[in-house]
């Protein structure tokens, strides 16, 4: 049966469909339009859905000319029902995998997803799970759903794990061109997948089963993870040892072998390296195996809004301030530079804690127009100007987004507390402190 499902893609018959059209279904449905095949994508949100069918794109990374070139050759169509699963013949699930409120996984997009797949699945079905997750999930959760009535996996339908390596922002590596590693619960599923994802990935990385390629997605963001969090701790102790931190790092990166650079910061924001390590030290928590490296990154890492405050705290204080009643303007509030996604941003812990100690906190962010703290109150980006720059009685620097000119933020503020470096070499009339 494998045989024919990979003749069907082969000759471009096979028809795709695309949980999710989220940074990591649209770019891989616009690929896979783009080589010929009849591709679907489903998402619950309506209105995604019709900028696709539209022609347009609402992701930074996939441009409007790219939609409306797959969608005007008919090769790509998007909809909210899940009625042309019965009709895909390769499914690729590239939906959600957050934490809940206890910092657990919340897998529960996955179900979802699988459910609607086993209501319409037939014969010959290919799917892959393209979600961040932890490893067993595909075994325990997607195949139970699929073999029922006897199928058998590897015969009657195939099933693989393939992670995202989707870099949001990155103008170099795109899906294209970034290896995708592979795994299938059978050797047969491997070929059918790696024959199915040739069309949108110039390099394909077959693995041994699901359960290694989810493992190695965890171990890329657990791997980043971790130096970001040694890094952040040594900030913390080169703040202790009066050492500018950054001068360490540079110099530490000139060593040509061994050593890679990482940089510390406010905090570690994203949709992906806070959260995916989590579900590896969750899964081994019960295993009653303590994976320490990540449970302390996270600790880390998470007390670096706490430090940034201190920063401000202290600044102000030099100048016989107070944070209560002191008006703070906090410069970028995205998890990092160059986006909107403001996830996990450590930008929103840094605002509430300044808050709760009395601050008055605006902020500006050419991305991000609107603001929802974890309390849901929303705030607005304030326009920035050299006026509310000088009104603020201290700055803080969170994302160092492009459009930020470091010049003027560096002559017009008086105070600003720099957690990325940005203004290392401006000529300031304003007081930097760093991290
Ligand atoms: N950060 C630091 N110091 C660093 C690097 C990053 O503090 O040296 C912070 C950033 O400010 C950000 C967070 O960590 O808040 C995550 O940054 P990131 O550069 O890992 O960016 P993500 O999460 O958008 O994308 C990552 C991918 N990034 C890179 O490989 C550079 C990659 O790890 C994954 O493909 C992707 O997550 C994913 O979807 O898993």
């Amino acid at each position: 049966m494998h045989r024919q499902l990979i003749e069907k893609i082969e000759i471009k018959e096979a028809r795709v469909t695309i949980i999710g059209l989220g940074y990591v279904g649209l770019p891989l449905a616009v690929e896979f339009a783009r080589a010929g095949l009849k591709t679907t994508g489903i998402d619950l949100k309506a209105d995604k859905v019709e900028l696709v069918n539209n022609g347009k794109s609402f992701l930074p990374d996939v441009s409007d000319g790219e939609v409306d070139a797959v969608v005007k050759s008919g090769n790509l169509t998007a909809t909210t029902e899940y009625q042309g699963l019965a009709a895909a013949d390769c499914v690729c699930i590239c939906v959600p995998t957050p934490l809940g409120k206890t910092k657990d996984p919340d897998i529960s997009y996955i179900v979802a997803a699988s459910e609607e797949i086993a209501r319409h699945s037939h014969p010959g079905m290919l799917v892959v799970l393209d979600s961040t997750t932890y490893p067993g999930t595909t075994e325990e959760l997607i195949l139970p759903r699929l073999d029922a009535d006897g199928r058998r996996v590897g015969q009657d339908f195939f099933v693989a794990f393939s992670p995202e390596r989707v870099d949001p922002g990155n103008m170099v590596w795109k899906t294209k061109n970034t290896p995708k590693v592979i795994g299938g619960m059978t050797p047969a599923c491997t070929e059918t997948a790696v024959a199915l994802y040739r069309n949108a990935v110039e390099t394909l990385v077959p693995v041994s089963s699901p359960a290694a390629a989810e493992m190695v997605k965890l171990l890329e963001n657990t791997f980043r993870a971790v130096n970001i969090g040694l890094v952040n701790e040594i900030a913390l102790i080169c703040d202790r040892l009066d050492l500018n931190v950054w001068e360490i790092i540079e110099a530490a990166a000139t060593k040509p072998f061994g050593y890679m650079k990482f940089t510390p910061g406010p905090g570690l924001g994203g949709h992906c390296i806070p959260i995916d390590p989590l579900y590896l030290s969750w899964k081994m928590r019960g295993m009653n195996y303590e994976a320490r490296f990540i449970d302390l990154a996270d600790k880390v890492n998470a007390e670096m809004p706490h430090h940034v405050a201190r920063k401000v705290m202290d600044a102000l204080n030099d100048e016989g301030k107070a944070l209560k009643g002191a008006r703070i303007l906090v410069l970028g509030v995205a998890y990092k530079a160059g986006t909107d996604d403001v996830r996990e941003s450590p930008a929103v812990n840094i605002i509430e804690i300044l808050r709760r100690k009395g601050s008055e906190v605006s902020y500006h962010d050419p991305h991000v127009a609107e603001l929802q703290l974890d309390s849901g109150e929303k705030l607005s980006s304030t326009e920035l100007s050299a006026d509310c720059l000088s009104a603020a009685d201290c700055a803080v620097l969170v994302t160092d987004h492009d459009e930020f000119d470091f010049q003027v933020l560096a002559q017009s503020g008086h105070l600003i507390v720099d957690t990325r470096n940005a203004l290392r070499e401006v000529a300031a009339k304003a007081r930097i402190v760093g991290l």
